[in-house]
């Protein structure tokens, strides 16, 4: 038992986003760092710190044009020389002033054909950078009821999915990411899980869901959202973060652990523990430090995958078939409440790691180096 968890903990790939390494606050203030990545390059290489502490982060999500180079093939060669991949291209339709309402669903053909032509030039970045994954999140909404058709801007959506569905090679997906509310205050086109699996299901195997845990109403079973995707086969990763308002982008697991646990539990149960599903991070760190902050993430996600991997199968199907209410909890609290940083520390050990990432990040020195080296640091998009 325990060596299958511990194998299954030493598979486990967490994708870090590059715009997590770069400024970011909210809309009252971005609060600079000192020592943030001036361009993606240096992006790449802090994601690659991450990696090198934890040994479970080996790709880093792009998002363009935040993360635009001339040399996309430069850029994955520079990612591979740090001993990291690039991994999903997320599109940006939302900060340029012709989207204001909105993208692919806007009123205006020749904005809608420019959201599109940027969706296919990511699909060109994914060929170039040997990505699998498109990452696609519309801000389209309407603020007042009666300001757009409703059912009109769906038709404009599901022309444009189509549209990027055809033009995907051979390995390569899109992930539908949906979100209740924000930036669009009354009716956002893709606002729930529903919406985008009805869309990913017209299409094809090649078009999944991803759940963002930062997007869903207050109270929102969000585990039951990952069994019946999954059950679906259109689960194809998660933009972990936590809230405890809005999308607040917070580290995961910080809000509620249980919560990530829980999912954790039905992406094993369903099948989703493999390459297919994608654990990605999506955060923002607007005030504690950025590198340390996404070594901090990726330990939550461990920590829960492993109180996850110890449920007991056995004991809960006993208990559920037997209709013990108490006891089926007890199986599941039991594992919950295992304090499972001993084995993530001999897991690290094991692979040649130190047990304790956050302290042999620190140790390292390459924060005051940073410092140093790095004057004048990027902002990550967000607050831009
Ligand atoms: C939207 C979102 C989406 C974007 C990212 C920066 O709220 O979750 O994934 O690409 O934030
Ligand atoms: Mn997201
Ligand atoms: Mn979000």
């Amino acid at each position: 038992m325990a060596t299958d968890v511990k194998a299954a903990l030493r598979r486990q790939r967490i994708e870090t986003p590059s715009w997590a390494f770069g400024n970011s606050g909210t809309r009252f203030k971005v609060f600079a760092q000192r020592g943030v990545p001036r361009d993606p390059y240096e992006k790449l290489a802090d994601a690659a710190q991450v990696h090198r502490y934890t040994g479970v982060a080996p790709s880093v999500a792009l998002h363009i044009p935040w993360d635009k180079v001339d040399d996309y093939a430069d850029l994955s060669r520079h990612a591979r020389d740090l001993g990291v991949a690039i991994g999903a291209i997320n599109s940006n339709v939302f900060q340029d002033d012709d989207y204001m309402l909105g993208s692919v669903t806007n009123p205006d053909p020749a904005v809608r054909r420019k959201a599109l032509d940027h969706l296919l030039e990511c699909v060109g970045i994914m060929d170039l950078t040997g990505s699998g994954t498109l990452k696609l999140w519309f801000s389209d909404g309407i603020n007042y009821p009666g300001q757009d058709d409703l059912r009109a801007r769906q038709d404009r959506l599901a022309e444009a999915l189509s549209a990027v569905y055809d033009r995907l090679g051979e390995g390569q997906r899109f992930l539908l990411e949906y979100k209740l509310f924000e930036p669009a205050f009354y009716a956002t086109d893709v606002p729930d899980w529903g919406t985008a699996y009805a869309h990913c299901a017209k299409l094809g195997p090649k078009a999944q869901v991803v759940v963002d845990t930062g997007h869903h109403a207050p109270g929102t079973n969000i585990e039951f959202i990952v069994a019946f995707l999954l059950r679906e086969g259109r689960l194809g990763g998660f933009d972990f973060n936590s809230r405890f308002y809005a999308d607040d982008d917070l580290m995961v697991g910080a809000a509620d652990p249980f919560q990530l646990f829980r999912i954790m539990y039905e992406v094993i149960r369903g099948g989703g523990y493999t390459e297919h599903t994608a654990f990605m991070l999506d955060q923002c760190h607007n005030i504690e430090p950025k590198i340390p902050g996404q070594i901090r993430s990726v330990m939550n996600v461990q920590e829960a995958t492993a109180k996850a991997l110890l449920v007991d199968g056995d004991a809960l199907a006993a208990a559920q078939s037997e209709g013990d209410v108490l006891a089926a909890n007890a199986v599941f609290m039991d594992a919950y409440d295992t304090d499972v940083r001993p084995l993530l520390a001999e897991v690290r050990e094991e692979s040649g790691l130190d047990p304790d990432p956050m302290a042999a990040y620190k140790r390292s020195g390459y924060a005051g180096t940073i410092v140093a080296e790095r004057v004048g640091g990027a902002q990550a998009g967000w607050g831009a």
